[in-house]
Parts: structure tokens; C-alpha cells; sequence
């Protein structure tokens, strides 16, 4: 037996058990894994542009029926805080996830991975990320491996393999072609008719008109109106993980042929304004992005964001979403829908929407845990209905 795992055995040993997709950001220990998971047509792997993200797709992809995996470095550790705490603890949403030790105490490394190096096991044991080292040997990989799963399976929380360097064994890679530049999407001419709706008064008019279409809600009083209006099996209320409702909406689109709606707000679009360079990217033909863009984070008191200086639309189009336009109204957003959920996407719809609020809003009554199971039944339905 070797004193390193081969990186082939260990994907092969989660392949067997359902694993994938594979999201991350890499890091050098990580090149075989990714470049194994890369060279193999049955699996995938997302290049996430940073590790909240690939948590957040992942977790899409979990609702969505599937064991993902996550993959980084200790660096990205923090990145990834937000949506460990407020989307997978909360929900119950277990992901595998692989995250490198750079900066291990007594070995030598950069100075800039010290003290993450240190604080690695701390930070996972504060979240209640239930850890262990990655295998060391091919013989433990498959009881490491079941272990692993066993604890998502019994609690629903998320798993860390923690690997050190030189572990796992080189792998090399086919030759790549590299991906030529996308063209960018279609900027629809912005159309305005009729008075500003409210925020409410546009959920309420998109939750009319988008049908069977699974809806994601963002933080705040997005999922709370969205509740208020009606409560489906089919909406996910993103009570927290700022930023990170259209990630979970791209992971849940690309394992899925159901339409998904994603109500975004304009602070959070701006926490996390790269999910649209991956929504391009990715390119979900049933994904619509709706960002309900009042000037200001209106949940928390009404403070300006800098919406006002950004042009969504142009950006979702220059990250390469089929269409992206900007609607002002009840017609002109009724018409942008049924367009966009009759057309290849993805979509971007801008509403610029008034700030106003019914002061007695109440909260989702459901447990988040069962707004994830009632969410994932409600897609494992459908797809066993097709
Ligand atoms: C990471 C993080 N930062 C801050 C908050 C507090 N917070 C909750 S909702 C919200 C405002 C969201 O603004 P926006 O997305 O524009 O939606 P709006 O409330 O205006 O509808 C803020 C700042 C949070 N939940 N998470």
C-alpha cells in the first residue's frame, strides 16, 4: 500500500457512491482532482469565481437531488462563512467539501498562509463543520469516504476533508483547447409604462405570471412578501447567505429542466456581483434573474445602496445571459417575463420597483430545514414525473 492516495481512486470511490458536480476554486494540492474530474465526460467540474459562490451553487445543486462536492483552499476559507452559517446550517443542506491546508503549523509555507493554516480546524469546528484529515492511504479511502457520508445523510450538514500537502498522488492531464470568447447577450431597450409597482406588487404580479416555475428569494423582505403573497413547495425563502439567492438558483437550473425564477434584490446583486459572471457563464436555458431594484437595502431600515451608479442589465449582458432589459411597470414587466420564460436563457429583468413596506409583514412560518425538504421533494417529483 502506498503512502499516498491516488486522486483517481478517491473521485472514482465518491463516483460510485453518486458524487458531483465538482465546484471550487483550485488550489495547486487540488490539481489532480480537478484536472481527473475535468478529463472525465460524465462528471463536471464549476469553476466558481470565489468559494461562497461554489457553496451556494452547490447547495442549488443538492435541492436539486445530487451530492456535490466543494473544493478550495484554507484561503478561501472565509469566504465561504457567510453561507456555511446562514444557507447550509440553517437549511440542512450537506455538501462535501474538500478544503486544502496551506500553512500547516511546523511546515514551512508563505507568510500569508500562516495564520489561516492555524486557524483552519478552529474555524471548521466553530462553524459545526464536522472534519477529519484526508485519507492518507488508498486502503482508507472507502471508510473515509462512507463516514463522511453517513454524517451528511444523519444530520444534514456538510463534511470537510482537510488535505495536506502531498497527499494524493500527480495526475496528468489531457491537453485543453482553450475556450475562445463568448459573445455577449442581447441588451433589450428599456421600456417604462405605468407608475413604479412596489416591491410587493411586483413579486406578487411575477409569482402570478411565472406558473410552475420554482422561485428563489432572496434575504430580507423579498422571501417575507413572497411568503405573505402565497407559500408554494416550490419557493426557497434564502432567509440568509446574502448575495448568494442566484448562485442557489444557478446550482438548482443546472441539474434541472424546470423554469426557476430568482428574485434578487439591488444589495444584494451588489454583495455578490459575480454570480452574474458565472450565470453567463454557465448559461441555464431556464433561469431568470429578477433583480427588484429599489435604491437601498430597504430591509434594514431603507440605507442607499449604489445601485444608482450600475447598470444591471448591461452587465448581464456583457457576462453573456441571452437577454437582459430593464422594465418599469406592470405591463412592461408582465411582457419581459412571459418572454423570457418562453425563451432561451438565461434572463436578466431589471425592475427598478418603488421602497414601500406593510409595516405588519410577517416572516416565512416554516421551518427552513422543511422549506429545503419540501423544495427538494417538489423537484424530485417533477423529474420523476417526466
Ligand atoms: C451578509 C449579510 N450582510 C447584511 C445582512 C443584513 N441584511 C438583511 S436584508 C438586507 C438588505 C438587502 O437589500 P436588498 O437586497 O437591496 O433588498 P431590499 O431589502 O431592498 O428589498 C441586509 C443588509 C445580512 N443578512 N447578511
Amino acid at each position: 500500500m502506498s503512502d499516498r492516495v491516488s486522486s483517481r481512486l478517491f473521485v472514482d470511490t465518491l463516483t460510485a457512491r453518486g458524487f458531483g458536480p465538482y465546484v471550487g476554486v483550485p488550489c495547486s494540492f487540488l490539481r489532480p482532482f480537478i484536472d481527473y474530474v475535468i478529463d472525465r465526460d460524465d462528471l463536471s467540474y464549476v469553476a466558481a469565481t470565489n468559494e461562497g459562490e461554489a457553496l451556494a451553487l452547490a447547495s442549488g445543486a443538492q435541492l436539486a437531488g445530487r451530492r456535490p462536492v466543494v473544493m478550495l483552499q484554507n484561503s478561501g476559507l472565509g469566504n465561504l462563512v457567510n453561507p456555511l452559517a446562514s444557507l447550509n446550517y440553517v437549511f440542512k443542506i450537506p455538501v462535501l467539501i474538500i478544503v486544502t491546508l496551506r500553512g500547516e503549523p511546523g511546515k514551512v509555507d508563505e507568510p500569508q498562509h500562516e495564520l489561516m493554516g492555524r486557524a483552519t480546524g478552529d474555524l471548521l469546528r466553530l462553524l459545526a463543520v464536522e472534519h477529519a484529515w484526508f485519507p492518507s492511504r488508498d486502503g482508507d479511502v472507502v471508510p473515509a469516504v462512507d463516514a463522511a457520508l453517513d454524517h451528511m445523510q444523519r444530520t444534514g450538514l456538510p463534511f470537510a476533508f482537510v488535505l495536506r500537502k502531498n497527499v494524493v498522488t500527480e495526475y496528468a492531464p489531457q491537453p485543453r483547447v482553450p475556450a475562445s470568447p463568448r459573445a455577449p447577450g442581447r441588451l433589450v431597450a428599456a421600456v417604462s409604462s405605468g407608475p413604479m409597482l412596489s416591491r410587493g406588487e411586483a413579486i406578487a404580479l411575477i409569482a402570478e405570471q411565472a406558473g410552475e416555475a420554482l422561485i428563489v428569494a432572496t434575504t430580507g423582505k423579498t422571501g417575507r412578501e413572497l411568503f405573505e403573497y402565497r407559500d408554494r413547495p416550490s419557493h426557497f425563502y434564502v432567509v440568509g447567505s446574502m448575495g448568494c439567492a442566484s448562485s442557489l438558483a444557478l446550482g438548482v437550473a443546472r441539474e434541472s429542466d424546470q423554469p426557476v425564477v430568482v428574485l434578487d434584490g439591488d444589495g444584494a446583486a451588489l454583495m455578490r456581483l459575480e454570480a452574474m459572471a458565472s450565470i453567463g457563464d454557465q448559461a441555464p436555458p431556464r433561469l431568470v434573474h429578477v433583480i427588484l431594484d429599489n435604491a437601498s437595502y430597504e430591509s434594514t431600515g431603507g440605507q442607499a445602496t449604489v445601485s444608482t451608479s450600475v447598470r444591471f442589465p448591461e452587465i448581464a449582458a456583457a457576462c453573456g445571459y441571452a437577454s437582459a432589459c430593464s422594465v418599469t411597470g406592470a405591463e412592461p414587466l408582465r411582457a419581459a417575463l412571459q418572454r423570457a420564460l418562453g425563451e432561451r436563457g438565461p434572463h436578466l429583468i431589471h425592475v427598478p420597483v418603488a421602497t414601500s413596506t406593510d409595516p405588519s409583514l410577517g416572516r416565512p412560518a416554516v421551518a427552513p430545514p422543511d422549506v429545503a425538504r419540501r423544495f427538494r421533494d417538489e423537484l424530485a417529483r417533477r423529474s420523476a414525473r417526466r
